[in-house]
């Protein structure tokens, strides 16, 4: 294993050249850092980088005055596809502050309200489609069953476009293309200098352009229909709503960058939070029988409950288990930033004007402030009082300051209110013991994780399995 070459101002740099091409980075990372600690330089084919998840430094790095988001090597690379969209948009570039004000208030909490039907339309989708499994003793893919339900409830709150995902076998083809872009936007990362890539990068254009044509398609079903121009949907914005500042709207060019950004953002992270918290949930029966709890109380016995927008603001234990799986699994893992002056990190390491230092939020996620078994799954880290007495700054799936997510309300709206309604419809079987391998596409997600399913029934909500109890497969 790689050791320090040698340390630089205190930091150890670690050269992983040899190693040879990883397709998991974010776990070399974190592997690097449990060995020697948690700031390093970590050198590449002669190409140095600064990660950091110390928490002292992670929050001199979101004060905005002398940090900013820097649009770092692999962003660059994401820049191919989606350009000035606001995930990948410069700090001074026009187009991110024209966007963001724009949309802002179609991200704000009331707006929620606005997608919630949506939201339990698509819920009600996936439902239907692991109650066929369980009739047919079929197992189902957890993180591409999430995935099809995020990528249609983005596309149809956002967009009024049904991706029709849960009528297909495989995914839609625009999430294949998609993983394929993400993939290429990582492995560029880590290529020799030299190294013949032409095929790779064919490979890549042919997909980008795929996912324009999608794009295209999803703008031109809403510009052909008179009826729908006033939408107040997240296009309908794009399209009509003029900048509170000089009145204008967004660019054609623009408008097709930010809809490929939303459907990416908006689906890849938060299908891969739902799919850990519903790993860990199985893997933890004393919190599954919470959140069971949680939703019962709600629900009781109704068979097909109509979950309304104040009672998924009522489920703040399935809440907290989703920031504990975010916290352990963050599944946009990697955000970085650049200095506005040549500035000392920590009184000690010198960062120059535009520099980046990238922050690995799971090793952030697991530093000492977080307790001595930080490895545990503990939803109990997310209560009012234990967020009170802890720094804002130890936890960041989401990013920081005014880059920050803005998609976060939605996220975690529709994720809260679809795990309790899988906890409260089904018992969940771990029929294959699985063993968590996380596979990394620019973002993270258990890989190969399936479950197997059988209706909860009355007795089972009267009197909720006992921690530890193994649930048996043999109901109706
Ligand atoms: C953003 C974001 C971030 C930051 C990045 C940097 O800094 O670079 C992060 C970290 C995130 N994000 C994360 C997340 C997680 C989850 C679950 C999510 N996310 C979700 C979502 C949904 C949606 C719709 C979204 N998301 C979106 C978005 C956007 C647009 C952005 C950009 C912003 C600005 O302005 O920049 C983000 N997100 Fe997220």
């Amino acid at each position: 294993s790689p050791q320090p070459l040698h340390t630089s101002h205190g930091v150890p740099v670690v050269d992983v050249s040899g190693e040879g091409p990883r397709r998991d980075p974010i776990q070399q990372i974190m592997e690097l850092m449990r060995r020697h600690g948690p700031v390093l330089v970590r050198r590449l084919h002669g190409r140095d980088a600064l990660f950091v998840s110390d928490p002292d430094l992670v929050t001199e790095l979101a004060d905005e005055t002398r940090f900013a988001k820097a649009v770092g090597p692999a962003l660059e690379n994401v820049r191919e596809f989606a350009a000035d969209g606001l995930f990948t948009a410069y700090n001074d570039e026009p187009n991110w502050a024209k966007a963001h004000d724009i949309l802002m208030p179609a991200f704000a909490l009331g707006s929620m309200r606005t997608y919630h039907p949506v939201m339990v339309r698509v819920a009600r989708r996936l439902i239907d489609s692991w109650d066929r499994a369980s009739r047919e003793h079929r197992t189902v893919d957890v993180a591409d069953d999430m995935t099809r339900m995020t990528l249609d409830t983005i596309g149809l709150a956002g967009f009024d476009y049904d991706f029709g995902s849960f009528e297909r076998d495989e995914p839609h083809p625009f999430v294949a293309s998609m993983v394929r872009c993400l993939e290429w936007s990582m492995t560029r990362l880590s290529r020799k200098p030299g190294e013949d890539t032409t095929v790779a990068d064919e490979a890549f254009r042919v997909d980008a352009a795929y996912l324009a044509e999608v794009v295209d398609d999803v703008i031109s079903a809403r510009t052909a229909d008179p009826g729908q121009t006033d939408a107040e949907d997240l296009l309908g914005l794009m399209l009509t709503a003029r900048h509170p500042g000089d009145g204008t709207t967004l660019d054609t060019a623009n408008i097709r960058n930010q809809v490929i950004t939303f459907l990416i953002a908006g689906h890849e992270t938060t299908s891969g939070a739902m799919s850990f918290a519903l790993h860990h949930l199985v893997k933890d029966p004393a919190v599954l029988q919470l959140v069971q709890r949680e939703a019962d109380a709600l629900w009781g016995d109704t068979s097909d409950p109509e979950p309304t927008f104040d009672e998924v603001g009522r489920l703040t234990y399935t809440r907290q288990v989703l920031n504990e799986a975010l916290r352990l699994w963050p599944t946009a893992a990697a955000f970085s930033r650049e200095a506005r002056e040549d500035t000392l990190l920590g009184g000690r390491i010198p960062v120059r004007a535009g520099q980046a230092v990238t922050v690995i939020a799971p090793m952030l996620h697991r530093q000492p402030l977080w307790g001595d078994n930080p490895e545990l799954f503990d939803p109990s880290r997310f209560t009012p009082e234990a967020e009170a007495a802890r720094s804002p700054h130890a936890f960041k799936p989401f990013g920081t300051g005014e880059r920050a997510c803005i998609g976060r309300q939605f996220a975690l709206h529709e994720a809260t209110m679809l795990l309790a309604m899988l906890v409260h419809r089904y018992r969940l079987h771990d029929h294959a013991d699985y063993r968590l391998t996380i596979k990394e596409t620019l973002t993270l997600k258990p890989e190969g994780f399936t479950l197997t399913l059988t209706p909860r029934t009355a007795a089972d909500r009267e009197h909720a399995p006992l921690p530890g109890a193994v649930p048996t497969a043999q109901e109706s």
